[in-house]
């Protein structure tokens, strides 16, 4: 028997990776798509030991006739649409691009299934952005979107045109819109990474002090490794559906950089408001963290909690690590990386 092919844009980013060990530990063929512009290596793949088991193939979402001739070429069974230009601060300052990849990118992947392989099933990567500033309790596949920045308004485009493509065409296409989800291969551009790799030059010597942004904004965090499972098993399914991936739990920027300093031996104490808000370590006294206005948005989404009883019913999904669990992995993580034989405190105990 052949095994099945699939197809992962983005396998370079966080759940490209993940997502691609899960499909051969499945026994995929697996296909990954890069951008050939990127000058980067695919260390994620690396770390996850695969880079020589998958395929990468080189594609750009904002390029039709190469996104036709990949799927013409490879013929997928299975295609999980993760590429974006993902991050949210950057959408305000390049609304246009971020529109395209992450907006009309979805229309050309859409447009080359229904015209070159209409069997292919078809996974795209929403986001629980799309939800903004709602002001329901927790959210689910029911609640309203309202969007408020670029990144969250062109997913919600591309969120609409899968709706679109399964009612229109009869595609078997379907979005997850994901939560918040992290792990030791998240980009370091994203607040808990940033938290833990420079909590961890700050403990080794090499940085002084941790700046951010908002800190008391809350998310539903969860850990990537749980989520690609969930994005799998959407396409496993009799008939293509929307699900919510989420913890269900929700915490606030302090709240995970408490835990992260702790684990290397840290108490913070905050003090101050607003832009004169600090955190001290009340061992030593050295100020460790501070807020620069820079990494405020224009708009911020102020709390997001997810609903996952959906998928929990029909995919029998459920996360395994816990909001502490995925603290200390990230934490530990980045403090071998930074290098020297300290021993980190095991939250639990
Ligand atoms: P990453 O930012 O880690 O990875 C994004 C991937 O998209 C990278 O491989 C990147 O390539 C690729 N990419 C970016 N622009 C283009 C383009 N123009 N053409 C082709 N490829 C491109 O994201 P994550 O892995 O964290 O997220 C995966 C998907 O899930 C994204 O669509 C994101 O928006 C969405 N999402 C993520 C959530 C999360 O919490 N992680 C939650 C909800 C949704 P390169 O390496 O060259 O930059
Ligand atoms: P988010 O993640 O915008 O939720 O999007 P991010 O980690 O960037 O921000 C989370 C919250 O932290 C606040 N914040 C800071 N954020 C960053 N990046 N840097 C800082 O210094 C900082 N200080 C405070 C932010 O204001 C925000 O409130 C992620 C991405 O993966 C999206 O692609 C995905 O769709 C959503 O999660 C669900």
């Amino acid at each position: 028997m052949f095994a099945k092919k699939a197809l992962v844009t983005g396998i370079t980013g966080q759940d490209g990776a993940y997502l691609a060990k899960h499909l051969l530990d499945n026994g995929y063929e697996v296909y990954g798509t890069y951008r050939r512009s990127a000058s980067g290596t695919p260390w994620r793949l690396d770390y996850l030991g695969i880079t020589d088991k998958v395929k990468l193939v080189g594609m750009e979402l904002l390029e039709f006739s190469n996104i036709l001739h990949v799927v013409e070429k490879i013929r997928p069974d299975e295609i999980y649409n993760l590429a974006a230009q993902s991050f949210v601060k950057t959408s305000f300052d390049e609304p246009l691009y971020t529109a395209d990849v992450d907006g009309l990118g979805v229309v050309r992947l859409l447009e080359s299934i229904r015209k070159i392989k209409p069997d292919t099933k078809f996974y795209q990567a929403s986001t629980s952005e799309m939800y903004g500033r709602t002001s329901e309790g927790k959210q689910n596949e029911k609640t309203a979107f309202r969007p408020c920045s670029p990144y969250a308004a062109a997913k919600l485009y591309a969120h609409w045109m899968v709706t679109n493509y399964r009612e229109g065409y009869g595609l078997y296409a379907c979005s997850g819109i994901l939560f918040n989800h992290e792990s030791p291969l998240r980009g370091e551009e994203f607040v808990t990474r940033k938290i833990t790799t420079t909590l961890a030059k700050i403990k080794r010597g090499k940085h002084d002090v941790l700046e951010l942004g908002n800190v008391d904004s809350f998310r539903d965090w969860g850990y990537a490794g749980d989520y690609v499972k969930a994005m799998w098993l959407m396409l496993q399914q009799e008939k293509p559906e929307d699900y919510v991936i989420a913890t269900g739990e929700t915490h606030t920027i302090r709240e995970f950089a408490n835990l992260a300093a702790k684990i290397i031996g840290y108490n913070l104490e905050w003090s101050g408001k607003g832009l004169d808000t600090i955190a001290v370590d009340s061992k030593s006294g050295k100020t460790l963290i501070r807020i620069n206005p820079q990494y405020f948005r224009p708009v911020e989404v102020d709390v997001l909690i997810g609903d996952a009883s959906k998928a929990k019913k029909e995919l029998k999904w459920q996360p395994e690590v816990s909001f502490e669990n995925l603290v200390e992995m990230m934490m530990k993580a980045d403090f071998d990386l930074i290098g020297n034989n300290f021993q980190p405190q095991v939250l639990s105990a």
